[in-house]
């Protein structure tokens, strides 16, 4: 769908309750599937406006009747234990006629969210101590949803991290070579398929039991956290369009790949990108301090299979994406997704060196 023009966002603007007459909208370029702007209304209040992809979110409305259910739940509990419920958690800024979204004349579906104030969101943290917190916090918010009713929500991408189904589809997706690209990334392509059977570890072990369905974030990505811009304290978690029923260790796992990496996901130096044991420790204190004791045994025993395997997931969906000729992820450039891919790769290769180490800090922390 073609980008709106500075019209088309104002009038959509108005759609919507904001403080007031917009002054001003700027674009925010971040995310690698919605498109996101930042209003200002006359009155200083800030407002995040997103064009929410349908092509990959379905059910646009579905989705924001999950995010409202979800941050409703979550607001109460905060407000219950006295904690800072006006940053703790989204709030939906509704339309003028109380929808949760507006669809545009060509199709888009608008929805918009309180702008946080007083937060920055970062690819790559320095502190072990503020990646603990991150941990924590993402912990904290399984634990907050431990009790919420898991069928009412829609699963806003059926498969998501179905690892098994995601190495399925680039299978398919290198015997398509739709953009005429596999035969630059046979090396590439030979490192996932020599690891097909690391692809179905967590699918197996909730499909047998072993490990429970719960309600999890699934995109828990350093980037989908806003944290206080001077105390580095967690404030806010960000961007529930796939909370739905998932594993705890696809949520801990993301966070892994992105927080426990020396560099952001599409750093093009691969000299500059590894793993870090030691803040994938501190995380991990951190993420099962805020579980509250929520996480069985096996789960905390899975931990690192989490980290693990959601970047083979990641270099899955990216170099997948680069063979379709990156019709999924936005690019910046040609080979966007297959730098990202590569990334991911590297630190696939670092963490298997560290495996037994990371198992047996988990058993010791257990
Ligand atoms: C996408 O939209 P964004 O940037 O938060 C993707 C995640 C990936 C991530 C990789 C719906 O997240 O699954 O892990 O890119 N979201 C979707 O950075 O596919
Ligand atoms: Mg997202």
């Amino acid at each position: 769908m073609t980008r709106p023009t500075p019209e088309q966002v104002l009038s959509v603007c108005e759609k919507f309750a904001f403080g007031g007459a917009v002054s001003d909208i700027k674009v925010c370029g971040n995310g690698h599937i919605n498109s996101t702007y930042i209003i200002t209304a006359a009155n200083g209040k800030r407002y995040i406006l997103q064009i929410l992809n349908t092509a990959i979110f379905k059910d646009p409305v579905g989705v924001m009747n999950n995010i409202m259910a979800v941050t409703d739940h979550i607001r109460k509990g905060l407000i219950q234990s006295g904690e800072d419920a006006e940053r703790g958690t989204m709030r939906v800024v509704l339309t003028k006629g109380g929808a949760n979204g507006y669809t545009d004349g060509d199709g888009r579906f608008w929805r918009a969210y309180d702008f946080v104030e007083g937060t920055v969101c970062r690819l790559t943290v320095d502190s072990p101590e503020t990646f603990a917190r991150v941990g924590e916090a993402f912990g904290d918010f399984q634990r907050r949803l431990s009790d919420f009713d898991a069928s009412a929500l829609i699963e806003s991408i059926p498969n998501f991290h179905n690892t098994k189904k995601r190495y399925a589809d680039f299978l398919t997706a290198v015997e398509r070579n739709a953009a005429g690209r596999a035969d630059l990334v046979w090396d590439e392509i030979k490192f996932i398929t020599d690891r097909a059977d690391k692809c179905s570890l967590i699918v197996d072990a909730l499909e047998s039991g072993d490990i429970p369905l719960r309600v999890t974030h699934n995109d828990t990505k350093l980037s989908n956290i806003l944290l206080d811009e001077v105390t580095e304290e967690a404030i806010c978690i960000i961007d529930l369009d796939t909370v739905m029923p998932g594993s705890s260790l696809y949520d801990f796992g993301d966070s892994i790949r992105t927080g426990a990496a020396s560099a952001p996901e599409d750093e093009p130096d691969l000299g500059k990108v590894h793993f870090l044991p030691e803040m994938f420790k501190a995380y991990t204190k951190g993420f099962v301090r805020g579980t509250g004791g929520a996480l069985t045994e096996k789960e905390l025993s899975m931990l690192p299979d989490g980290g693990y395997i959601i970047t083979l997931e990641q270099a899955i969906r990216f170099l997948g994406d680069y063979l379709d000729g990156d019709t999924y992820y936005h690019t910046d450039y040609p080979d966007h997704n297959l730098v990202r891919a590569r990334t991911q790769l590297k630190l696939v290769a670092e963490t298997e060196a560290y495996l037994e180490e990371l198992r047996e800090f988990v058993k010791g922390l257990c």
